[in-house]
């Protein structure tokens, strides 16, 4: 007995010993890093560790490799300034009130990165954030104002104000965060690091090397891409994201401006050509000479085909422009993730540091016939999302939980030791990163409010569970539609008003009305933002 607690007695105080001196920077040290990784409307279906058939993505595929791939992600409202801010405050939109690209993001809010700023983290964002406020709880940040531009494009500094670098968005982006890495970081702190690209976003423009190799490939079609939308509402009817007729023809497939006159193709909105012709116009002389001498062999070969081009052709082929200059604009992207994790590599930095890849939504990719994104539907609802975080998940692990982006910000505050405000609405992943947390969310809610507005995709609301999806468009519409996600796997056919689903429908009514209840959603807010956003269009804000 004296034996054991004579040596009981040696450890503790061999310990504290041992402890002591650095106790404040070992403790320090233990919390983790965080770089949290997203990209502007990439698709899951555009990296390869989900599918295969499109591209290669080696580098964001290497963070799956090493950790966790998850395979029902999703949002709770899919488009880009309100997916940020459930990300930063841990709400929904209707709580933290940015519901969509227009409404004002409320400072007032509690941000996670805040929270760690406050506990001793060293915070910086790098990128795209689309607020149209600068980030609080940042001691550095270089973000593009607004949806930012892909060649030479404008940054907001924090330390310098409005700056215009020369390069092409991606690879600028890319520096700015290898140089923080490099020489800005305290190492006597953790760190969280938002490296967040505007790439793959609309226009699509890829850099110089990759455009050459683009745009000399051929990709798979979707099964979905003829689609006439029988089978389901007003909403998918009425939604203005085809690929034939709502996409512009030299904004987004690059037929030249002058080549459109000679070939009679009237723009596909007033701001087709428009479009072009800025995104176009900020590159230099040398990026230009380039630019036009690929894409104007395109335009040729273009010219001599238009004219015996069927509707059916002409779809096709816009499919495979599309895919192009997607594809190419992913191609900087996945570079540039490849050089971050080396340097976590070389620097001794990868066994401590959570690695996130992400999106801010999904998107659809000819799926549908469409390309953006919006809808409760698949592959706009599911945002891709990869995790690594050595010691704690198990490397080339697989979850299919319906994890959301809600819960970012309760996960990384309890992975830096810290107790979430009770207010925030998510669940932490982090039982599902030691593998565990098999019950995690029965049922993801779903609330999309932006319109009347481009792309006209309706407002809705909706639950989403294994099998099932029921949805409510509504404001000039009233409409129920419900999907079984296991026999319907492509969303084809509403069954609402199928005799047999009216058990399925029944619960399902329930259950969305209790989720309504849960997460403080109503009728009278529903109301309250209609109302908001009707006097912003009169404001013509909007
Ligand atoms: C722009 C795009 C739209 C896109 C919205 C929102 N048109 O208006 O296609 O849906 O942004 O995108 S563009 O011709 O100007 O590119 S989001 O990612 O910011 O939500
Ligand atoms: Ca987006």
């Amino acid at each position: 007995k004296i034996f054991y607690s004579l040596l009981a007695i040696g450890i503790v105080s061999l310990s504290f010993f041992a402890f002591k001196p650095k106790k404040t920077k070992s403790h320090a040290m233990r919390r983790p890093n965080i770089v949290f990784i997203m990209s502007d409307d990439h698709a899951y279906q555009a990296i390869s560790a989900y599918d295969k058939r499109l591209t290669q993505t080696p580098n964001i595929d290497r963070i799956a490799k090493e950790g966790m791939l998850f395979t029902n992600a999703c949002v709770t409202n899919s488009i880009c300034a309100p997916s940020r801010a459930v990300i930063l405050t841990g709400k929904h939109s209707h709580l933290n009130g940015k519901i969509d690209n227009y409404f004002p993001f409320d400072t007032t809010n509690i941000t996670f990165p805040q929270i760690l700023q406050k506990n001793g983290y060293q915070t910086a964002m790098f990128g795209k954030l689309h607020f149209g406020n600068n980030p609080k709880g940042f001691d550095e940040f270089q973000i593009l104002p607004d949806q930012g531009d892909y060649y030479n494009p404008d940054f907001i500094t924090k330390k310098e104000g409005k700056k215009k670098l020369t390069g092409y968005v991606t690879d600028l982006i890319t520096d700015i965060t290898l140089n923080w890495l490099k020489n800005e970081r305290d190492e006597e702190k953790p760190f969280f690091l938002a490296y967040l690209h505007k790439a793959p976003h609309r226009e699509w423009l890829p850099a110089e090397r990759h455009f050459k190799e683009y745009l000399k490939k051929t990709f798979p079609e979707p099964t979905t891409l003829f689609d006439n939308y029988e089978g389901r509402g007003r909403a998918s009817k009425e939604a203005e994201m085809n690929l034939l007729t709502h996409m512009n023809w030299a904004g987004d497939s690059k037929i030249f401006p002058e080549n459109m006159d000679k070939l009679g193709i009237k723009e596909s909105h007033s701001y087709d050509k428009r479009n072009y012709n800025y995104t176009v116009g900020r590159m230099n002389a040398e990026q230009r000479k380039v630019w036009d001498e690929y894409y104007g062999k395109m335009n040729e070969e273009f010219i001599k085909r238009y004219p015996s081009m069927t509707e059916r052709d002409k779809m096709k082929w816009r499919y495979q422009r599309y895919m192009q200059d997607y594809l190419g604009s992913i191609a900087a992207v996945d570079e540039g993730v490849g050089k971050v994790l080396d340097f976590l590599k070389k620097n001794n930095l990868e066994e401590n540091t959570i690695v996130v890849y992400t999106s801010d939504q999904g998107f659809y990719l000819g799926e549908h016939g469409w390309f953006d994104k919006r809808f409760i539907f698949d592959e706009s609802f599911k945002t891709p999302l990869l995790v690594r975080w050595p010691n704690v998940i198990k490397a080339g692990s697989k979850n299919t939980q319906m994890v959301q982006n809600l819960d970012f910000a309760q996960t990384f505050l309890e992975a830096a030791g810290i107790t979430p405000p009770s207010d925030m609405q998510g669940e932490s992943l982090i039982p599902i990163f030691k593998g565990q947390g098999k019950n995690f969310r029965d049922a993801a809610y779903y609330h999309y409010y932006e319109y009347p507005s481009v792309h006209m995709v309706k407002r809705h609301y909706g639950i989403v569970t294994e099998k099932y999806k029921l949805v409510h468009f509504y404001y000039d519409v009233d409409e129920w539609e419900l999907y079984d996600r296991v026999n319907d796997k492509n969303e084809m056919k509403n069954v609402y008003n199928d005799p047999k689903y009216a058990k399925v429908k029944e619960e399902l009514h329930k259950k969305l009305a209790a989720l309504r209840v849960k997460y403080k959603d109503s009728e009278t807010l529903d109301k309250m933002y209609i109302e908001k956003y009707d006097q912003l269009v009169k404001q013509g804000k909007i």
